[in-house]
């Protein structure tokens, strides 16, 4: 399948993430892109384009016209305001603080569009985060032109990006921008399925009142899991949207055989809604050896579940999201994209 990649990614290298008090170097780095670019190489199996470029119209049919102002202008803004390291929030209104307008100050601003603050904004996170929403937006036009499948190398990642919201290491949805993109090609209904380690608060919370895009997230329980907020079985969409998002959040320690189980119903769940398209939140940090995750899939399970998803005959767009495990994230992501094309036994180094 053809794999759409840009170099420019490399504009998103932050050096720091609060991360267990202290400022560690970002477990989301360029690395990650390099390692699964490496992977594709050596198994030559793989086409990979660049992206075209749509402009920032069917970004805003997803995000809100400020937020992406203040993406823009974020990083200009916190360095004009004298700070000399990175821009992290320290102040949100949360629950007690209700003044519900942008303040005009740059603390002001990142408190009102962040929901978790591990995630610096550095020179150059825009310029990254806009060309990632070209690659998922080339890799929803191939799809809709007849493609039976691609891969969108998105990153930065996107699925926690939510319509005015950043944090967990996401700024543009990618998948939901592509979904949206979908929708406009003429499809009349479209899933996003995402089985990232983590809740796709992000796309949950940008089409949580609407019919026409189901969302589903297999993950962990939020209870005991980034993003804590939001992720519960109990969440089935409102409004229009009353019945059109499903989540799947399991314990940790979670194996193969029951994250496997919540797929199959997930699939049944899209089948069921006669989804036109599929777009697929392809997060590889469910892998046992994750840093920051507690599933417990192998290497070979994401070759399985490619070729699960393979079973639903659906066009697919996969969208490059999680996983920090940086030494087997080329394997394990294109395991996922070899189980699914049929090549059963992709070979470990
Ligand atoms: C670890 C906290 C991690 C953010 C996780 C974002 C995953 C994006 N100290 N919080 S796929
Ligand atoms: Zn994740």
């Amino acid at each position: 399948m053809k794999i759409i990649h840009t170099d420019l990614h490399r504009l998103r290298a932050p050096t720091t993430e609060l991360s267990g008090g202290e400022l560690v170097a970002p477990f989301e780095c360029p690395e990650r892109v390099e390692h699964i670019l490496a992977e594709l190489a050596r198994r030559g199996r793989h086409e990979v384009v660049g992206p075209d470029a749509y402009g920032l119209d069917p970004v805003l049919r997803v995000h809100d016209a400020d937020y992406v102002a203040f993406l823009q202008t974020a990083w200009d803004e916190w360095r004009a305001a004298g700070n000399a390291g990175e821009a992290i929030p320290t102040c949100w209104p949360s629950r007690r603080m209700t003044r519900m307008r942008v303040p005009r100050h740059i603390d002001g601003k990142l408190g009102y569009y962040c929901l978790a603050n591990e995630t610096s904004i550095s020179d150059g996170t825009w310029d990254a985060a806009y060309a990632a929403a070209q690659v998922a937006l080339t890799g929803a036009a191939l799809v809709m032109g007849g493609e039976r499948a691609a891969f969108s190398l998105c990153r930065p990642p996107g699925h926690h990006a939510a319509q005015d919201m950043y944090g967990g290491y996401c700024f543009l949805n990618n998948a939901a921008i592509a979904a949206q993109s979908m929708r406009d090609a003429g499809a009349e209904r479209v899933a996003v399925l995402d089985v990232d380690f983590h809740h796709g608060n992000g796309t949950q919370a940008i089409f949580y009142e609407r019919a026409d895009v189901l969302t589903l997230s297999l993950h962990g329980d939020p209870d005991e899991a980034f993003p804590h907020f939001l992720g519960g079985a109990d969440e089935t969409g409102a409004g229009d949207g009353a019945g059109f998002n499903v989540n799947y959040p399991m314990p940790p320690g979670t194996g193969y055989t029951v994250w496997a189980e919540a797929l199959d119903a997930a699939m049944a769940r899209i089948r069921a809604f006669g989804a036109e398209a599929v777009v697929v939140s392809l997060g590889v940090d469910t892998f046992e050896r994750d840093p920051i995750s507690f599933f417990k899939l192998t290497s070979d399970d994401f070759t399985d579940y490619g070729a699960r998803l393979a079973g639903m005959d659906l066009p697919t767009l996969f969208v490059m999201e999680g996983g920090y495990a940086v030494a087997e994230i080329g394997v394990n992501t294109v395991n996922v994209l070899d189980g699914f094309s049929g090549h059963s036994s992709p070979g470990t180094p």
